[in-house]
Order: structure tokens, then sequence, then C-alpha cells
């Protein structure tokens, strides 16, 4: 079967040809992309392509850097907990920010758009948890500063992308990249880490574009390669399929609570709870509230689960979520 090119893919081929700057190549290099046909016929072209625009996006992104070394995005974490959007390219990593905050990073239909990594914050109930869009990572293709933003993240979503054939398989590489550099995704963080170095993440993972045609066959594929290793989550993030439980899941991820303060005599103070991992006690809550807090703490009084309300406890009593907490120093 022939690859049949548009005048429009000449068109652009000619612009990479003439392109001077790296850039330039690779604003055609995209153009060529989106015009290509997505057949059997074509995929040496489709491989050829995106080696070329990884290649490009790498020395791009040298290029930036050589001025200034060892450039680092730190995100400082906010809200109930930071989890991290990974996968491969083109798999909607950037749609799903768009669509579960406010942040607006730019989404296309062809790999690569993304070069920095985006936070944005998703509401939840009454709480906030901050996500973050990545790169995309690849076969050969890791942001070096990526893997210890990842270590550094609560919980990862790994994206796949079931529209399309590949799409499955674009999970392996990313498991296999962080791994290299001790990072490893895990649907259960093991008790007991055997190997020191090695950081374990949470992670969901995440079958985007459910909507497009094959995909619930491609569903199957992907259960039968990672059913057993994470937790699936069935989405279509662009017309907004499956994302209100997305947002349960989550935050159900984070393993935290949500506890409210209140003063004596007064009603609690419901607009912004704390957040504590879950088994935390009373001393936990009263030292984030203020580090003297912890230790001055003499009793507490609770309202919620497991108690009377208003009843008094002991500074190791162990909260629940949505408890109601009194401090007395
Ligand atoms: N049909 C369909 N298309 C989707 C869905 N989610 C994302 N897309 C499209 O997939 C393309 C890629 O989306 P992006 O969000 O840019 O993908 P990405 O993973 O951020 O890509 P890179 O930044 O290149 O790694 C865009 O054209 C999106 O509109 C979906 O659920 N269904
Ligand atoms: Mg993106």
């Amino acid at each position: 079967m022939a690859v049949n090119l548009t005048p429009q893919y000449h068109e652009a081929e000619a612009e990479y040809r003439k392109a001077q700057s790296a850039e330039d190549k690779l604003t055609a290099l995209k153009k060529m992309w989106v015009e290509l046909p997505k057949h059997k016929a074509s995929e040496k072209v489709q491989a050829e392509l995106k080696r070329k625009m990884s290649d490009l996006r790498e020395e791009i992104e040298q290029d930036k850097k050589s001025p200034k070394k060892g450039v680092s995005y730190k995100i400082p974490r906010q809200g109930a907990g930071q989890v991290i959007i990974v996968g491969g390219a083109n798999a909607g990593k950037s749609c799903l920010l768009s669509k579960l905050t406010r942040a607006t990073p730019a989404v296309a239909p062809y790999p690569f758009t993304t070069h920095e990594p985006t936070p944005g914050m998703m509401d939840w109930e009454d709480v906030k948890v901050q996500l973050i869009d990545t790169p995309p990572i690849t076969a050969d293709y890791l942001e070096p500063y990526l893997s210890s933003m990842v270590r550094n993240a609560d919980v990862a979503l790994l994206l796949i992308d079931i529209g399309d054939d590949d799409g499955p398989f674009g999970a392996e590489p990313v498991i296999e990249k962080l791994g290299e550099r001790k990072t490893v995704l895990v649907g259960q963080v093991p008790e007991n880490d055997e190997d020191p170095t090695l950081v374990h993440l949470r992670t969901l993972l995440v079958a985007n574009k459910s909507d497009l045609p094959g995909a619930n066959d491609r569903l199957e594929i992907v259960k039968e390669m990672y059913g057993q290793r994470f937790p699936i989550h069935v989405i279509a993030a662009e017309p907004g399929t499956g994302l209100p439980e997305l947002r349960h899941e989550i935050f159900k991820s984070l393993e935290v609570i949500r506890v409210y303060t209140k003063k004596p005599g007064k009603p609690a103070d419901k607009t912004s709870p704390y957040t504590l991992p879950i088994g935390s006690t009373v001393v936990d809550l009263a030292t984030q509230v203020h580090r003297e807090l912890g230790e001055s703490l003499k009793t507490a009084k609770v309202w919620g689960t497991g108690v009377f309300d208003g009843q008094a406890v002991p500074r190791d009593h162990v909260l629940h979520d949505k408890d109601i907490v009194e401090l007395h120093a």
C-alpha cells in the first residue's frame, strides 16, 4: 500500500528542507506529522518523523540549558497533595490537566507539544489537589529533570492513549525510563522497601480517549498488560467522560483525611480543611496548625467518627475524615 501524501505535506517538507534553525525545522516537522496519513503503510515515515522531532526537541532543550546549566523545575507543593501526570507523546496529558483544573497548557494533535511542566489546582469537594502536566517520556526521550519531579510527587497518573494502536505500548517506555532512574511506578507501594535507593510511587493507570473507535479492544489489551500491576481508570478527557470519578479516585489515592478545626463556643471553620495522612492523631493536627501547639497541646474535643459529639480525647487519638476538632493547649 502506498503512502498517499497530500500537497500540504510536500509543502511542509520543502519548508523543513529550507529551515535553518532547530525551532523552524521542528515547526515544519509538526506540520508534516499532521498531514501524514496514519496507517500501516506510513509506519516507517511516522517513526522517522517522531525520531526527528524527538532529536530536535532535545537539541532545543540543550541549547536553552547551556547558558545556565542544571535547569530544574521546582514546583512547590500546594493543596492536599501533588499528583504528576506522565505518559507517552500525544496521550492527552495536557488535555486532562486543562479539563481538571483552570490551567491552560497547549493541547495539539501531534506529539511533543509540551516542553515544560505545568501545574494546576484540581477541586474535589472542599479540597484542592495539585496536578502537574509534563513533557512526554518515550523510549529515547526523558527530560533530565523529570525523574526527580516524579520521585517528589505523592501519586502519578500514567496516561495511555487507547484511541491509537500504538497507545497501549506507550506506557512501557515510561515505566522503563523512570525505572532506570530508580523511580518505580507501582499500583501499591510495598510495605518494606528492600532497596532503599528505589523510590516507589503509587500510580493510577488512566486509559484515555475511550471515545475513539476500537478503544474497547485496546482497553482489553491494556487490562491484560497492566491489570495486575495498576488500578485502571477509563476516561475520555476531551469530552469529559469519567472525569468526576477520576477526581474522586485521585483524592482517594492521596490517602489523606480532611479535618476541620473550631474554637470553643464557635462553629467549625468549614472553609478550608487541614489535610493529614490517614492514621494521623490530634497531635499531628496541632503540629500542622502551629508547631508549638503540637508541644503544648493538653487535650482536644472531637465531633465525628467513633466519638460522642464533643468527646474529650487524648493527644494520640486517631482522627478520621471530616472530623471536627477543638484543640486545647
Ligand atoms: N478523541 C479524543 N481526543 C483526545 C482526548 N484527549 C485528548 N485528545 C486529543 O489528543 C491530542 C493530544 O492531546 P495533548 O493533551 O496535547 O497530549 P499530550 O499527552 O499532552 O501530548 P505531548 O505534550 O505531546 O506529550 C489532542 O488533539 C487532544 O485534543 C480524548 O479523550 N478523546
Ligand atoms: Mg502535552
